[in-house]
């Protein structure tokens, strides 16, 4: 029986090894090297060639070695009756939760001020609203979005969570469905999406909710980068309706060298680092998975085909 590794930049070698500890007893196999298709039980992926998945017919379970499943959904092959198992390990969600800190400061404290500013020799200093006059709205409170909102209203930041269903967050106030959007996004100042892909949520974040935003207001993208349209936000930005953007995430990644977010003068571009995997704690997450499902349980979290995420 084997366990099918399929990660073109990952550290195959550290997780060949860790797997040899934790579970001796199955074979690692590292794509392309796959051995016997009829044995692999657990393919463990990061964007997994197309058409590949469905080559395995003894798969019991496909391990996402990421929060978001849409790098294996991409492929329409993929098999419809073995379950995807998401990854959302600590490390990566008090990763993710740092990254958006980091922007919200950097756009509470006028941080993008002083380094254009600083370009031009510019000693100015800028008074700055009170972390309490700031009101953070996070767009999707799950794994990663719930602590985040959690770590703002903590800071004594004003939180308004948005999601599908209606959820319960302590100190933060908790809105649902496309109906409370509107008001989310009216009254914050710093706007952090951490939703995942969906039919529902491709395009989501367009001209009109982009209009709907306080003027002036920031957007933090970390969940992925569909669900804002790119020519809405660059119209926003020049019109000056919201005053910069931080992206993580995009359509097309690496984002292609010819794209205007590159040198838009109020986009700040990472690449896909908010919250990176991390080998052992991954490994960890993903080993403890496999004895679940080994002994018979409900590995933990499960992608739900109905929902899409
Ligand atoms: P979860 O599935 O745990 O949470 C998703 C949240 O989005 C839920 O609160 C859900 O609502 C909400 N949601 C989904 N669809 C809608 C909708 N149509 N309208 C309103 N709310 C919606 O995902 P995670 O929190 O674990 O991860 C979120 C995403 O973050 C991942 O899918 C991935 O894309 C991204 N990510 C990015 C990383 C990076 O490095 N940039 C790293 C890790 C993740 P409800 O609670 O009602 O179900
Ligand atoms: C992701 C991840 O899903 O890096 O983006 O985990």
């Amino acid at each position: 029986m084997s366990i099918l590794f399929s990660w073109e930049n990952g550290n195959a070698d550290l997780w060949q090894r860790e797997f040899a500890t934790r579970l001796p007893s199955q074979q690692f196999q590292i794509f392309p090297d796959v051995g016997a298709v009829d044995d692999v039980e657990y393919a463990l992926v990061w964007m997994p060639p197309i058409g590949d998945l469905k080559r395995y017919p003894n798969l019991k379970a496909i391990l996402s070695i990421g929060a978001g499943c849409d790098h294996i959904l991409r492929d329409p092959d993929v098999p419809k009756n073995v379950p995807i198992v998401r990854l959302v390990d600590d490390v990566s969600v008090r990763d993710m939760s740092h990254f958006a800190l980091h922007w919200a400061l950097h756009f509470q404290r006028n941080f993008y001020l002083y380094a254009e500013q600083q370009r031009d020799g510019i000693w100015q200093r800028h008074s700055y609203r009170d972390i309490s006059q700031h009101c953070i709205g996070v767009l999707g409170l799950g794994g990663m979005g719930t602590p985040i909102a959690r770590m703002f209203a903590n800071l004594g930041f004003e939180v308004l969570g948005w999601s599908r269903g209606r959820k319960a967050v302590d100190a933060v106030t908790c809105f649902a469905g496309l109906d409370e959007l509107p008001e989310v996004l009216a009254k914050s100042t710093i706007v952090i999406s951490v939703l995942p892909l969906t039919s529902e949520t491709a395009g989501l974040l367009n001209c009109d909710r982009f209009s709907q935003m306080k003027a002036g207001s920031f957007l933090v993208n970390i969940g992925r980068g569909p669900v804002i349209n790119d020519a809405n936000l660059i119209a926003a930005l020049d019109e000056g309706q919201l005053g910069a953007a931080a992206l993580d995430v995009f359509d097309v990644e690496p984002l292609p060298t010819e794209h205007p977010f590159w040198k838009h003068p109020r986009v700040y571009v990472t690449p896909h680092a908010a919250g990176p995997t991390k080998d052992i704690s991954a490994i960890k997450q993903i080993v403890g998975n496999i004895g679940k499902i080994e002994k018979g349980e409900d590995p933990h979290p499960v992608w739900n085909r109905q929902l899409g995420y």
